[in-house]
């Protein structure tokens, strides 16, 4: 995959030689190149920042060097390649997501634009759709300073889906997030530590029961961190041994989704 990104801060993009992601990069798995955007300015002062129309707090990224920028890489394509999928970090962006991820996983080509300041010229994002298939993507609702952090989190996400990047590939398949649940919790030697035992089934050798207390510490770590994720997970078709621990936990599958029932005679009258 080649991932190009671009930015007015190309040192905070430094972590991705890090790791993994570093790895993938010395193997030829991520083609990954960093831009700096005041290359393709053209003043002496090599200025990429304006004041907003219409009046108002902060700074808006003027549109021609992010064009020429974006050009550069649009231009750099092999022939007859599809277009690249632009990702433009922003607060007011569809949400990242791990089902976003697997999506961006498959691609040969994606492009970050990183804004700053109050954004970036409306017009790029329009002009850019001749070339990108643009997506302003948010990590969730909360305000940065500008997409590099993003683009740090995006490309992890995404880079360590790509075939040969995470060595056991089935530690992919039970991670939280990959079916809608959360991840069970996890333990190691010692057996006690600290006068804590680590739960006893994981000793029993028995890997039914170990797998259906796992599914239950994802159900009930759900239900009590994310129950958001809960109502949108498809319950429809659950086992039953799965049922009747979300029974205890106090939902009900209605239409093939997890409903919380309503908490029993809570008036009590006086
Ligand atoms: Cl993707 N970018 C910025 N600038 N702020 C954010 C964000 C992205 N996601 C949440 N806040």
């Amino acid at each position: 995959m080649r991932i190009d990104v671009v930015s007015i801060f190309p040192e905070y993009l430094a972590p991705l030689e890090l790791s993994l992601i570093g790895k993938a990069r010395q193997e030829g798995i991520l083609d990954l190149h960093v831009h700096d955007l005041r290359t393709f300015t053209t003043d002496r002062h090599r200025t990429v920042d304006d004041t907003p129309y219409g009046g108002g707090a902060g700074m808006v990224m003027k549109p021609e060097p992010w064009a020429q920028a974006l050009a550069s890489i649009a231009d750099e394509r092999p022939e007859g390649a599809a277009r690249p999928v632009l990702i433009v970090p922003s607060p007011a962006g569809e949400r990242f997501t791990q089902a976003l991820a697997y999506e961006l996983a498959e691609q040969d080509h994606l492009a970050f634009a990183c804004g700053r300041y109050e954004g970036i010229d409306e017009r790029v994002l329009e002009w850019s759709r001749e070339h990108f298939d643009v997506r302003p993507v948010s990590l969730g609702d909360y305000v940065l300073n500008g997409g590099e952090v993003a683009v740090l989190a995006m490309v992890e996400a995404i880079g360590r889906l790509l075939p040969g990047v995470v060595g056991n590939p089935e530690s992919l398949v039970e991670e939280s997030h990959s079916d809608g649940l959360l991840e069970y919790p996890v333990y190691t030697k010692p057996s006690v530590w600290r006068e804590r035992e680590v739960p006893a089934v994981l000793l029993s050798g028995n890997h039914g029961r170990i797998s259906q207390w796992r599914r239950h510490e994802q159900f009930r770590r759900t239900a009590e961190r994310r129950p958001d994720l809960l109502e949108a997970f498809d319950a429809g078709k659950l086992p039953r041994a799965d049922r009747a621990e979300l029974q205890e936990l106090g939902y009900d599958v209605v239409d093939g989704r997890l409903r919380p029932r309503p908490a029993a005679g809570g008036d009590h009258g006086d």
